[in-house]
């Protein structure tokens, strides 16, 4: 190459990959603190003069509380207060509001309504002073018929849960409709065959490693009062406190340190919170809860515990009609749901999005229930999961029915790759995908015609073999601020970039991180945008004093919100760089072009400037006229969700003998759209994948006829170790999202989404001879022995014997 003295040489374009941008397995930075044992969890804060707060759990599901007597609690040394529902009362904290407009009791005063419910709670020099006060407070209770599943909450002489709500005269907590009633009811009217499929999701528990846990530190002084806390939304929780408490905004400060897995677990407010805060408050000193094993498993964080009965119009030649969906949610003593639409059951009427159906109509009512607040989106959009596992469960009913092959006829209803933006059977609008080419792929993969000769062949020799599909896209990334909101508080998100003197940057994040791995994947986003190399842009989330507002982080809402708008505020530092790159190149800004991390002269490409050095003038050589620095913030509101899809495969062999079923093969292919670091994205799906297979083998967590919770501790409710997991065989397809910066979709929940329902359909279809058209999970093998033996399809709903 040749150039003049003056003129120097073109640098070369700089690698996106190693810098660490878009694309870039880049190793997760987080893991450097955490595999050196140095995170900073909240159990690992300790402040100076901090008491420790434990609390009485009700050992009943429902009881009227007769007196409570705490006078030899507060005779053990030690013992700094003891609080009881009574004392919250007087200060109007007895009851607080949950995120679905219903009411919670923080301490009970009247009744207890689920076993675990909080009762009272002890604050003390130690924690183990504090656990044995806990067990000297006398309640005297006088027990009542517990409900624990909606056929005994709906009979006529059902005792009423929530006789502290006015005017309520039954255990309904609503009873809401969605679709088209009359368009599906001709629809059915018209089809050559109606199949039908019912079933039970069961209650399940995202059961992070890390419980959940409040240090609540209020200050006389200053009239400021810090919270460390363990929560996926630090906003909303400062905003719940200053409608709660009554204290000004500015002087909450609520602190999410790193968490140890959110699953969903950490986005609701649990009383134990507002008790340490009050205790905090009376006590002038920080007081510290942290829950034990069985209390986060009891009292916190279910999901599902959904009945569905579903119905598929069918044309003979395999194409869905209209879908006809009735169901029943158990809520729990408490409508707590942590989701943020104007639909009671939240998102469930996403099912079926992936498939072209003219009509659904879906009628869904809640109950309550002698057991903890269920509802909490568990990996999962606000019952997303039930969705898509109902979706995939009744297509495959459907198949079989028509005597179709599997794969085919979802190939006949998919929506077709030219047909987006689509709207869904229920009026959502779906933004982009490739559904056959994931099937197909993973098909491939799996050798599927192989497969069934393989079957077949084995049928004969008495070999029980397997094959289930699940094909779906979820919702992923709420908002738009239209439609999504919690308690009125819009759902956007934000990002806040700050550009230092050297081209080193500090980004910041309404969201906040679990494990996900932001301080990683948003720093690339960074360095796609500006050039600036990832390992330069230190990440923080959490705090509410620095990071700007935002709703935090579930609904997998992150990349596609979030990300949205650290795109967006590098795009507006870039924009000033701009101008100051053109100042120092001494051209106007229409002359100055952009390749990554470079601003150069167009007619003279050569002459250019880095990205670091417009950094440095804007602190030390500004045009006039500019505003020195280079930072930007961004607030995002999405036009709409992001759709990614997921096609996943499994093949199973079970044993006639015992009904133990294993796992041959899976293979999954995700489209999250644009992916930012592939490396994450697999882990993300290697997780839920796990999950989604917990719950189908073996996670059993449900209640006894006196409303026990059965499941409460790590040696009934299994976590599947690296020894029982199967291995995942992931692929990937790119299908950008139209509506996102960068082309990327939500992936963090896609897997536990659509995962069960590939494993209880291969089940089933070993099962496929017997007659059987249902297994409830957790899919024990004693389950599947009884299905295997009787032919009939087996319930897994509450209560269960437990002798
Ligand atoms: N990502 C990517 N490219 C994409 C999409 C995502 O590289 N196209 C990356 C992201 O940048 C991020 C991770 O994958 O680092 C997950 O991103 P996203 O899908 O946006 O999900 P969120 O960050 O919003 O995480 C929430 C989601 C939910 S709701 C649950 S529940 C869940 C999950 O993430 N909880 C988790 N995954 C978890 N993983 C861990 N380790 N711990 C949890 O508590
Ligand atoms: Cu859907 S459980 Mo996640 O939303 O934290």
């Amino acid at each position: 190459m040749t150039h003049t003295a003056d003129a120097p040489a073109t640098p070369p374009p700089l690698d996106e990959i190693k810098i660490g941008g878009l694309g870039a397995s880049r190793r997760r930075v987080e893991d450097n603190r955490f595999i050196r044992g140095r995170g900073n969890y909240l159990d690992d804060i300790a402040l100076p003069g901090m008491l420790h707060m434990e609390v009485l759990r009700s050992p009943l599901a429902h009881a009227r509380i007769k007196s409570i007597d705490a006078s030899k609690a507060w005779a053990i040394p030690g013992v700094r207060m003891v609080l009881t529902g009574e004392a919250l009362a007087t200060r109007n904290l007895g009851w607080m509001p949950t995120l679905s407009y219903d009411t919670q009791a923080v301490l009970a005063t009247d009744k207890v309504r689920f076993q675990g419910q909080e009762v009272a709670a002890v604050v003390a020099d130690d924690p183990y002073i504090a656990k044995d006060a806990v067990t000297a407070i006398q309640v005297e209770y006088e027990p009542l018929p517990p409900i624990v599943n909606p056929e005994q909450a709906l009979a006529p002489d059902a005792p009423i849960i929530r006789d502290d709500k006015l005017g309520q005269d039954d255990n309904v907590v609503f009873d809401w409709e969605v679709g088209d009633r009359e368009g599906t009811e001709r629809a059915f009217a018209e089809a050559d065959h109606v199949s039908r499929l019912s079933l039970h999701y069961p209650r399940s528990h995202p059961s992070p490693l890390e419980t959940c846990g409040a240090i609540a530190d209020f200050d006389r002084a200053t009239g400021k009062l810090t919270v460390y806390l363990t929560t996926q939304a630090p906003h909303i929780v400062r905003a719940a406190v200053a409608l709660i408490a009554e204290l000004p905004e500015h002087q909450i400060r609520i602190v999410s340190p790193d968490l140890g897995g959110g699953f969903g677990n950490k986005v609701p407010v649990y009383p134990s919170y507002v008790v340490a805060i009050l205790a905090s408050i009376l006590c002038e000193r920080p007081v510290k809860w942290i829950e034990d094993r069985s209390g986060n498993l009891i009292s916190t964080g279910f999901g599902r515990d959904i009945y569905l009965d579903g119905q598929v119009a069918l044309r003979k030649d395999g194409k869905v009609l209209a879908v006809r969906m009735d169901t029943v949610s158990d809520h729990g003593a408490f409508f707590a749901d942590a989701q943020p639409s104007k639909f009671k059951i939240g998102l469930m009427h996403s099912a079926f999005a992936a498939y072209d159906i003219p009509y659904a109509y879906l009628a869904a009512r809640g109950v309550y229930t002698n057991k903890a607040p269920g509802g909490v989106a568990y990996r999962c959009s606000f019952r997303v999961t039930e969705a898509m596992f109902f979706q995939e469960r009744m297509m495959q009913a459907a198949a079989d029915d028509l005597g179709l092959d599997q794969a085919e006829f979802r190939r006949i209803n998919f929506v077709r790759d030219d047909d987006f933006p689509h709207r869904t059977p229920y009026g959502f609008l779906t933004d982009s995908g490739q559904y056959r080419k994931c099937l197909d792929l993973a098909l491939a993969e799996i050798d599927y015609e192989g497969f069934l000769e393989e079957q077949k062949a084995a049928r004969e020799r008495g070999r029980l073999l397997g094959i289930g599909i699940s094909t779906m896209t979820e919702p992923l990334g709420a908002g738009n601020s239209r439609e999504y909101d919690i308690l009125g508080i819009k759902m956007f998100d934000s990002a806040e970039l700050r550009v230092h003197m050297t081209g080193k940057a500090l980004l910041r994040t309404g969201a906040k991180t679990q494990g996900q791995g932001h301080e990683t994947t948003w720093a690339q986003i960074v360095a796609h945008e500006l050039g600036l190399p990832a390992d330069d842009i230190v990440v923080e989330e959490g705090d509410t004093d620095t990071a700007p507002f935002g709703m935090g982080t579930y609904a997998s809402r992150s990349t596609p919100v979030a990300g949205a708008a650290i795109s967006m505020a590098a795009r507006k530092v870039k924009a000033k760089a701009r101008r100051i790159a053109a100042h120092l190149l001494e051209v106007s800004e229409e002359d100055v072009e952009w390749e990554l991390g470079r601003f150069y002269v167009r007619s003279q490409p050569s002459r250019g400037v880095t990205i670091q050095e417009t950094a440095l003038a804007a602190y030390s050589n500004m045009p006039d006229g500019l505003e020195p620095g280079l930072e930007a913030n961004a607030y995002y509101d999405p036009p709409n969700l992001t759709w990614p899809f997921a096609a996943y495969v499994c093949t199973v062999e079970v044993d006639p003998d015992t009904g133990v079923w294993d796992v041959l093969r899976f293979v999954a292919v995700d489209d999250c759209g644009v992916r930012i670091n592939p490396m994450i994205v697999e882990g993300q799906i290697q997780g839920g994948l796990t999950e989604a297979y917990a719950m189908a083998s073996m996670q059993f967590i449900t209640f006894d006829a006196d409303g026990n919770c059965v499941g409460s501790n790590f040696m009934d409710y299994l976590l599947p170790t690296a020894w029982e997991t199967p291995g995942w065989e992931l692929h990937e397809v790119v299908t950008p999202s139209p509506h996102h910066p960068i082309g990327a979709k939500g992936i963090g929940e896609c897997a536990t989404v659509g995962g069960p329902a590939a494993f209880v359909n291969a089940v089933v279809n070993a099962l496929s001879h017997t007659g059987v058209r249902n297994v409830d999970m957790p899919m024990l093998p004693d389950r599947v022995h009884q299905a295997l033996t009787t032919g009939r399809d087996v319930s897994g709903a509450p209560p269960v014997k437990t002798d």
